[in-house]
């Protein structure tokens, strides 16, 4: 088809543009961090096939059987986002559409994931990746790495348990612990797996390092059952003297396995594995590497003096690149068991993008108040308060040279409260789209009118910190927070000190032509129906996003004001402000959330002193208790009629505004599973691999020429066999 042609040459010569722009902006380049000389142990806690147990654990008859968890969005099924492994078995995959998946294989449970607000809900997740971490939690330093995996420093248990049961002196180890997978032990044909684990462990003459990863073996097999006993989920672990090692190794033996790598057969591991599979190598650093050095593997890079590569790459990334040769990394476990910011988003990909204020103030209102929701439980469960705001949105334009153009992200002090908040977010968004149009850009193009949709929506809450023990601080602070300007304080302020009238008619009138200007013929027409069945996609989000501080575009925001409640026949002048205004701001939810003075913090759990040195049932013999015979009541998903409606939409569409729309709009339909089913308000809870990969792609003027690469990427890592 010509308009693929016309995209696929376009998108070629985008890339060309984005990698002139990448050597522009310099990616940021790896640093080593000082090693310290002592052995540590850490762990790298991944759970198996996360959501698919979320929802097994809700629906046990699902327990066994072949099930994935499907996104909220019936379009083909929807997209499954997390495939069980008897799913995988037969042979599922997690590219796939659920259409796709029952013609694989007919059997499988389709699970939506909950809804709430007509968007994806992962509350339930989260609090089961909770559940988790407050169990790895009893034996070390915790850090939260994503919504289900979780970094554990176990130095100082391993250290007691040395001193204190050393494995040596064990007489019995448990069943889980001698199932370990040690990187480089031989097992003699006719050997007892077992017994050679067994013998590894309990070495008088290992030194001390290895007497220490034989004790976190021990240690993370046993927090492995008590999280199993304690939530019923299974999880996988990689165990070694540091993070990066850990995390390779966790995804080696999966389901409810774990790996071990001990010093010796660190080079052996790192000698096949390929350079852009290693974090922070999967980008221009990686490739310079593969073409400049010829370097294909991690091992490769041991032929390279430390000199050269920091001649190649400068100090700090030529030592941080020396060290990876060796499976030498100083990274720490950070003790984080919560998360960095809260966000909450939603895409309307293709056909449903939001094209007026009034649709894109309803969803704000809907993100609003989950945020809201979620700030409140961790102010009232961990005494923390959010300190910014950020409004990040995707969007274009429909006159083609603007499409690559970014909507700038908004920041502003955050107010707690639902009503304030949808308030500052709106506010935010039209600051952001004042900007995004620019004041004087938008102009007729011979009788065609230029046109803009959103595409992505979200709000995030950022800068979290503790707040000082004592009500009364609390209150303080709320009082001294509430003061401080809001985005719609400050746009009322401006309102009251400047008056309309002194605005030049230029000014007016480019107000007049934004609104007039961006009205699609559709606008207004599709609010209720956006409501009832827009996708949701709950991805990952960007929070690189730029943000910028708000108080810069107050004169942005003090029009888009005007521009938002503005009628077409608006005159520009005061009379209609202030009405309009109010009008504005009752049409925002006037549910408020209270504020209650939080509760004391949860009691962090007793550390254990010693493991237990009986034997324990292994993790699959748990499951070998559970009865698979019970009757199926799945939330197995009706196909809906919606792929029926978006298409005879866009022929509708395609009908009557000719080719050139038809394009447009085909075009956005066939990025919808790419980038604008990346939610950008979750990133940090995505397995920490892709993360950065997700974050490079949320960059919006760059989502053209790299939708060919993103679909291949993301789509390779859901399907690909995580093993090495
Ligand atoms: P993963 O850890 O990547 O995968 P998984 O836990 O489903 O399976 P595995 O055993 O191979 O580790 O992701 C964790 C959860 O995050 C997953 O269950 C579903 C969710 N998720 C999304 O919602 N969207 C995404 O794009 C990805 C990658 C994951």
């Amino acid at each position: 088809m010509l308009w693929k042609e016309l995209l696929e040459g376009k998108q070629r010569s985008e890339r060309k543009k984005e990698e002139e722009e990448e050597e522009e902006e310099g990616e940021e380049m790896p640093v080593a961090k000082p090693v310290s000389s002592d052995g540590r142990v850490i762990a790298h806690i991944d759970m198996d096939c996360f959501y698919v147990q979320v929802e097994q654990r809700k629906h046990p008859e699902l327990r066994g059987l072949p099930t994935a968890v499907v996104q909220y969005n019936s379009w083909k099924g929807g997209a499954l986002i997390a495939v069980g492994y008897e799913a995988r078995a037969l042979g599922i995959k997690r590219s796939m559409r659920g259409e796709e998946a029952k013609a694989v294989c007919p059997q499988i449970h389709l699970v939506q994931v909950p809804v709430a607000r007509g968007k994806a809900d992962l509350n339930s997740y989260r609090e089961a990746g909770s559940e988790v971490v407050s169990i790895l939690a009893r034996m070390g330093r915790c850090e939260r790495a994503s919504i289900d995996e979780v970094y554990l420093d176990l130095t100082d248990a391993a250290e007691t348990m040395l001193s204190e049961t050393p494995p040596e002196s064990l007489e019995i180890i448990d069943d889980e612990a001698l199932k370990s997978h040690i990187l480089g032990l031989k097992h003699e044909d006719g050997s007892d797996m077992k017994e050679n684990v067994k013998g590894w462990l309990r070495r008088s003459d290992a030194d001390h390092r290895e007497k220490l990863l034989a004790c976190g073996v021990l240690i993370v097999a046993d927090l492995r059952m008590q999280v199993l006993q304690e939530t019923q989920f299974t999880c996988s672990a990689g165990i070694s003297h540091n993070k990066m090692l850990s995390k390779l190794a966790s995804a080696m033996n999966k389901p409810a396995q774990q790996t071990v790598v001990p010093c010796s057969s660190v080079q052996g591991l790192l000698e096949s594995l390929p350079i852009k599979k290693m974090k922070q190598l999967g980008g221009k650093l990686g490739s310079s590497l593969q073409s400049d050095l010829e370097v294909n593997f991690v091992g490769d890079l041991l032929q390279f003096s430390e000199q050269k590569l920091q001649e190649c790459y400068g100090i700090n990334t030529g030592t941080w690149l020396w060290n990876i040769a060796r499976g030498i990394s100083g990274e720490e476990v950070e003790g984080r068991l919560l998360t960095k910011s809260h966000g909450s988003g939603k895409t309307f990909p293709g056909p449903r993008a939001l094209k007026t204020l009034h649709s894109v103030q309803h969803w704000l209102n809907q993100l609003c108040e989950e945020l809201s929701e979620r700030l409140q439980t961790d102010l009232d469960q961990n005494r923390r308060i959010a300190h910014t705001l950020t409004l990040h949105a995707r969007a274009y334009m429909s006159s083609d040279s603007d499409s690559h153009k970014k909507f700038p992200s908004k920041s502003c002090p955050l107010r707690y409260g639902t009503t304030k908040m949808q308030e500052d977010a709106m506010n935010l968004f039209q600051a952001g789209l004042r900007e995004y149009l620019g004041p004087f850009e938008v102009k007729m193009q011979g009788n065609k009118k230029i046109g803009w949709g959103i595409t992505g929506l979200s709000v995030s809450a950022g800068k979290i910190s503790d707040i000082p023990s004592g009500t009364s601080s609390i209150m303080r602070y709320f009082q001294g927070h509430d003061r401080l300007c809001s985005p719609s304080k400050l746009a009322k302020e401006k309102f009251e000190l400047e008056d309309p009238c002194s605005f030049s008619e230029n000014e007016s009138n480019s107000t007049l032509d934004i609104i007039e200007h961006t009205k699609l013929p559709e606008e207004e027409a599709t609010v209720n129906n956006e409501s009832s069945d827009l996708e949701s996609m709950e991805h990952k989000t960007s929070t690189n996003s730029l943000e910028v501080p708000f108080y810069s575009s107050m004169s942005s925001l003090k029009k888009a004001d005007f521009s938002q409640e503005t009628p077409l026949s608006f005159s520009g002048r005061e009379s209609h402000l202030e009405p309009k205004l109010t009008e504005l701001q009752s049409k925002v939810s006037s549910k408020e959330s209270t504020f209650e003075p939080g509760r004391p913090a949860s009691e962090q759990q007793v550390k254990r002193n010693a493991l237990r040195d009986k034997g324990t049932p292994s993790l699959l013999r748990f499951f070998r208790r559970v009865d698979p015979s019970c009757s199926i009541q799945s939330q197995v998903l009706a196909q809906s009629s919606d792929d029926t409606n978006i298409r005879s939409s866009l022929e509708k569409n395609n009908s009557i505004h000719g080719d050139s729309l038809s394009e447009d709009v085909q075009r956005r339909e066939m990025w919808r599973y790419n980038v604008d089913e990346i939610d950008p308000s979750v990133i940090d809870e995505l397995p920490s691999e892709i993360q950065e990969e997700v974050r490079a792609w949320l960059r919006p003027q760059k989502r053209q020429a790299n939708s060919a690469r993103r679909s291949v990427g993301i789509a390779d890592y859901f399907s690909r066999n995580k093993k090495l």
